[in-house]
């Protein structure tokens, strides 16, 4: 494998490594999909979306409909986190209404069942998307790439669905530490050379989603989110040294500081819960962070918007700070508010 040179004289990627950069860079987590009409569009002639995730020529267009709106310094890939499970074997379907359906793994019969044999075929069309946007993507754009962090991916495995407590695979890695150890480290092989992949067809930084590592005790916080998401960050950066990658452990908390300094992790993601003032003295002194709006605030628009987009520019701007929601662009979201919101950070001057 090639080890190819990574631009790093972009805004973001600038911001990512630490810098403080003359202008905040912005771009939004799932900022992609229903609360744009050219979507909805595109979803609809796609069929289901999957059916749009895994059409190259689709998935490119979804992925540059927000920056021509709004001007973001970051394009994300767009597909979904559950393509991995998919490509190891597991039966999965989007339905209206419902979220993702998986048949669940949850013993070692279905998990052996499972392999990385035919993934990479499988992720090919993902790995074509990737290819065409870094052809199509304006030169001071960054294109991102992603996965699911393997806890959260396995919480969709084994519980076949979305969850609110995660409790099927949290009482699965109580009882059957084994098996849960095995699908895990599946997970972070199959995970690493994912992301190494889409290194390979052009992104240019990757972000790690760990959306419900909240739902952990402390312990088991460290053992199913931080070492296996440390160790795809050592598999990747033995490849690729000087990859940014940006870690989204949501509800970590406190627990942020130790995953930061364990996980070697460029910049991390800072979910809603996190005051500013707190964000500024303990977790910008070790690395760049990303965030943080509510994106209720998003939906609700006018002075509350204004307001908190301000606390968050004026609180973050003597470190490395990227601008970004505290979770995914709700599919309620008026368009204007999210033009408001880009134009006052491309406006604002640190
Ligand atoms: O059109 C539709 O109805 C599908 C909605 C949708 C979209 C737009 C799903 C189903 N996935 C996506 C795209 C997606 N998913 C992106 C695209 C890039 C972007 O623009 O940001 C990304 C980064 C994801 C990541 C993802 N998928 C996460 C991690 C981030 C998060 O939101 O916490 C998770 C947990 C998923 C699972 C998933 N996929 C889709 C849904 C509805 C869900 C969540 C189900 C649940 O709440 O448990």
């Amino acid at each position: 494998m090639t080890n190819k040179k990574i631009r790093n004289d972009k805004l973001l990627i600038r911001a990512l490594n630490g810098e403080i950069t003359e202008r905040v860079p912005f771009w939004f987590m799932r900022q992609a999909g229903r609360y744009l009409p050219e979507y909805m569009k595109l979803r609809e002639k796609a069929g289901s979306f999957l059916d749009l995730a895994y059409n190259s020529e689709f998935a490119t267009e979804v992925t540059l409909q927000p920056l021509k709106r709004f001007n973001m310094d970051a394009a994300i890939l767009f597909s979904d986190i559950l393509v991995i499970p998919h490509a190891l074997g597991q039966e999965l379907a989007f339905r209206k209404g419902e979220g993702p359906v998986l048949t669940p793994v949850n013993n070692i019969m279905t998990l052996d069942a499972l392999s990385m044999d035919g993934m990479h075929d499988h992720l090919s069309p993902v790995y074509q998307t990737i290819s065409n946007l870094s052809k199509k993507l304006p030169t001071e754009v960054t294109l991102i790439g992603f996965a699911g962090a393997p806890w959260t991916v396995a919480t969709y495995m084994v519980g076949g669905r979305g969850s609110k407590d995660q409790a099927e695979t949290r009482l699965m890695a109580y009882q059957d530490r084994e098996t849960f150890s095995k699908l895990i480290d599946l997970l972070i092989n199959s995970t690493s050379e994912y992301l190494i992949k889409q290194v390979d067809h052009g992104a240019e930084a990757l972000q790690i989603f760990d959306s419900w590592s909240g739902s952990l005790p402390a312990d088991e916080f460290i053992t199913w989110c931080v070492e296996p998401v440390q160790k795809i960050i050592e598999n990747i950066r033995r490849v690729y040294p000087n990859i940014p990658i940006i870690g989204f452990p949501k509800g970590a908390g406190a627990k942020l500081k130790n995953y930061i300094k364990k996980t070697k992790v460029t910049a991390v993601s800072i979910d809603t819960s996190m005051s500013t003032s707190w964000v500024r003295s303990t977790i910008q002194p070790l690395c760049t962070v990303q965030g943080n709006l509510d994106p209720l605030l998003l939906v609700s628009g006018g002075v509350a918007l204004e307001k908190a987009v301000y606390h968050i520019l004026d609180h973050l701007k003597d470190g490395g700070h990227v601008f970004n929601l505290g979770h995914g662009i709700i599919p309620q979201t008026p368009t204007e508010n999210v033009k408001l919101v880009s134009d006052i950070i491309l406006n604002y001057r640190r």
